[in-house]
């Protein structure tokens, strides 16, 4: 398939790209760095030193003998979307162009506007250039398991059948972020839905949860392949802040009481799911939902996991429960529905203590370029 990667130098985008290359597919990747920009800015940098979207693609293609197109563009500029979907006419869009940083959002009003305005835009660009140049064009969106919130029902596979009045109806799951990143996701969804009614594309919005992870099978090839690994407050998610953090001597940040539940998973398995995602299409002109994620653990159960297996390696691991710095549910109740990936064939990588053991021995070696001043929460939600 021809696929575009928006975001393609991001942690997710460029093992994505490397990943669907390999697999035969034909590639273009666009970035305009904005995780890099935005992490320079507030003093996070990725634990692992990565080269540019250039230089890692002519590395890849040096290590591999696949190529990877890319270019450096702003998707906020409708120019640049309309000639990356006009020039290369993909088959298959992969959008992760987006501010994913939930704290980053909530840091002050210049913030809150770059991610609004930046998400919003990209996937506006995206769906108009698609209906304009390249209709039957089929866009995988990153969407969020943190649209829906921590309901006190079950959370459903994007939609529900309600029964109101003796009648009934089927909807989008109903959705209650808990920062405005996570709104942004919700907004997108609205806006990709309100197009899927009246223009027909075709959409698959994927509510990931929480990735963890450094590793694929191209990221092995080469250190300089390695993703961008955030440990920081700002881009750093829970596992991978817990391992450096075990690395680092520092105690684990659980926030507040640490019975908050997420759906988690490994990075491969994002791999696996965009690609399946892609090559299994849905109808025309409908937008399909699927929950991302493997296995659901409370901060506390994550925080538990790694001490063990962080103390198996000498490393004398303690835990800290901190002030949470966010607005959430510290003990809820959490049951996602995610069978669509599983029935397509997704194969999970579950969290195992050789994953674990795994990822600290790759962390391990970059232990000295561990900033100790970006391991403490430096945004509070109010
Ligand atoms: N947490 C701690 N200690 C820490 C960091 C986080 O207890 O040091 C807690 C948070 O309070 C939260 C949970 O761990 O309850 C998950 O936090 P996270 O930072 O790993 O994830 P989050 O901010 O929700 O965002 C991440 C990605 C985002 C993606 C989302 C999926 O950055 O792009 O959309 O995971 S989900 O969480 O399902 O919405």
């Amino acid at each position: 398939m021809r696929i575009l990667v928006l975001g393609g130098d991001g942690y997710l985008g460029w093992p994505t790209s490397m990943y669907l290359a390999v697999k035969g597919h034909e590639v273009f990747a666009i970035d305009n760095y904005l995780r890099r920009t935005v992490a320079l800015a507030t003093n996070s940098e990725a634990l692992i030193p990565s080269p540019n979207l250039e230089e890692r693609a002519q590395t890849f293609k040096d290590v591999t003998g696949s190529e990877i197109g890319v270019r450096i563009g702003d998707l906020r500029d409708i120019k640049v979307m309309e000639e990356a979907i006009n020039g290369f006419k993909p088959d298959a869009v992969i959008h992760y162009a987006e501010q994913p940083s939930a704290p980053y959002s909530m840091m002050g009003y210049d913030e809150a506007l770059l991610t609004l305005d930046n998400n919003l835009k990209v996937t506006f660009n995206l769906v108009w250039s698609v209906i304009n140049h390249r209709p039957e064009c089929h866009i995988i969106k990153l969407g969020t398991m943190g649209e829906y919130g921590t309901p006190e029902i079950d959370i459903e596979e994007g939609w529900i059948e309600i029964e109101h009045k003796g009648r009934r109806g089927r909807f989008l799951f109903p959705r209650q972020a808990g920062s405005l990143y996570h709104t942004t996701k919700i907004m997108d969804t609205d806006l990709l839905w309100f197009y899927v009614r009246t223009f027909g594309l075709t959409v698959t919005d994927l509510m990931q949860g929480p990735v963890y992870g450094l590793s694929s099978d191209e990221t092995e090839l080469d250190s300089r392949l390695l993703p961008n690994f955030h440990y920081d407050d700002i881009f750093g998610t829970v596992i991978n802040r817990f391992l450096v953090q075990a690395v680092a001597g520092e105690p684990l940040t659980v926030y507040g009481a640490g019975g908050q539940t997420r759906g988690y998973l490994n990075l491969r398995d994002t791999l696996q799911c965009v690609e399946l995602a892609a090559l299994n299409a849905p109808e025309k002109g409908t937008l399909r939902v699927f929950n991302q994620l493997t296995e659901c653990f409370t901060v506390n159960e994550i925080a538990e996991r790694i001490q063990r297996t962080g103390n198996r390696m000498r490393l004398d691991v303690k835990i800290e429960r901190i002030d949470n710095p966010r607005k959430e549910a510290e003990q809820h109740y959490y049951n996602p529905v995610h069978t669509g990936l599983l029935e397509l064939g997704l194969k999970p990588h579950h969290m195992t203590d050789e994953v674990l053991d795994g990822m600290l021995e790759t962390i391990l070696p970059y232990k000295e370029r561990i900033n100790r001043g970006v391991i403490q929460p430096r945004v509070r939600w109010s």
